[in-house]
């Protein structure tokens, strides 16, 4: 499904420093004893999640991740300093999984602020003046420092969208998310472009959000015409939807009724979800055809109707605003999850 968000990584910790060979030089003591020190540790590779990322697309352009080496030891029992631990930045939910056929669960970062100490880095290697014994009392052994830990993973992120697009079929719903998120949705002509739903994440005014696009509904969806209503179940966690409405149809009225009446037969409370009107497509209208299309949603739908172009950019900022505005953002913390009670996952 589109509604997964995942990237392949490797990862390695940083190999021990080795130990040092080293004896005591001082002046007026002979033979002075070894004082090589031991290694440092490598850094560990920790996982931590964050609140404010929603996505794992930066993974797609950094994707190796190796946490530096430790110090070697050094004369005077001096132990090398630790190669400084890598902490890698993920967004809460998610998942951390195995390069394997069955991509077996290894950790799940599922609150803001948690840390996983994923690899740990290799230890140092002993100093020659840990391997002083009575019998061997100038060694020249020292270890070498252990190797860190490598592996590929896969990160994988369940998103879940906070407004949902909706309208009939070639309203432009694709155009619009093409325009406003890093998504690259197919657009044509004709009618079921979208088959599955996809999700895009808008940046506006330095927040973000997941906008879901999703296949036109016509009449009769709910008994399966089309391509039906299964697809809705992918916004009913929505906060907010965004009705478009194609400015070119016969009669906006009856386009917008079409749809919320397929919004009822659904079921889910999608029918009472807080609702955008928007008239689309207004760069092929005149102000005054624009006004008065505007007031005959307005009437139909006993909301204010806000009106744009995805095409042309018109009027887009706008109703982003009124998203972002529908959407609120929860305190940090608060967890949406628990508090729906439900287990509904998109996927
Ligand atoms: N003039 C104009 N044309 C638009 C605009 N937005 C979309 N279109 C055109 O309308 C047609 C349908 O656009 P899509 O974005 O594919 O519509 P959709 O709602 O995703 O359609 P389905 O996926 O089939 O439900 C395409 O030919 C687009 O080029 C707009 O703002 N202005
Ligand atoms: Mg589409």
């Amino acid at each position: 499904m589109h509604f997964l968000d995942q990237a392949k990584i490797f990862i390695k910790s940083g190999d021990g420093g080795p130990g040092a060979v080293s004896f005591r030089r001082e002046k007026y003591i002979e033979y002075g004893g070894p004082d090589g020190g031991n290694g440092g540790k490598g850094g560990d590779v920790i996982f931590e999640a964050v609140a404010g990322l929603n996505t794992l697309i930066d993974f797609r352009y950094t994707q190796h991740f190796k946490a530096k080496r430790g110090s070697p030891g050094a004369g005077r029992d001096r132990t090398g300093a630790g190669g400084p631990d890598l902490v890698i930045q993920v967004p809460v939910g998610t998942q951390i999984l195995a390069d394997d056929e069955e991509r077996s669960l290894l950790a799940d970062l599922t609150k803001a602020g948690e840390r996983i100490v994923f690899l740990r880095g290799g230890d140092g290697g002993r100093g020659n003046a840990s391997y002083k014994t009575s019998t061997n009392r100038a060694p020249r052994q020292h270890g070498p420092g252990w190797p860190g830990e490598e592996m590929w993973v896969w990160l994988r992120l369940k998103l879940l969208a906070d407004a949902g697009l909706v309208g009939l079929p070639n309203a432009g719903k694709s155009t619009f998310i093409n325009a406003v998120t890093n998504a690259q949705a197919k657009v044509g002509s004709y009618a079921f472009t979208t088959l599955r739903p996809q999700l895009g994440v808008v940046s506006h005014k330095g927040q973000e959000f997941v906008i879901a696009d999703i296949p036109g509904l016509i009449e009769g969806a709910a008994e399966g015409a089309g391509v039906g209503d299964r697809f809705l179940g992918h916004i009913e966690r929505c906060r907010v939807l965004l009705h478009l409405v194609d400015a070119n149809d016969t009669d906006v009225a009856t386009s917008y009724r079409i749809v919320r009446d397929e919004l009822e037969a659904y079921g889910a409370d999608l029918i009472d979800k807080p609702v955008i009107v928007a008239l689309n497509k207004i760069d092929t209208l005149d102000d005054e055809l624009i006004a008065a299309l505007s007031a005959e949603l307005a009437a139909a739908s006993g909301l204010p109707v806000m009106a744009l172009s995805g095409a042309s950019g018109a009027g887009v900022d706008a109703v982003l605003d009124k998203l972002l505005e529908a959407i609120g953002h929860p305190e940090p913390g608060e967890d949406e999850d628990e508090e729906a009670g439900g287990d509904w996952s998109p996927i």
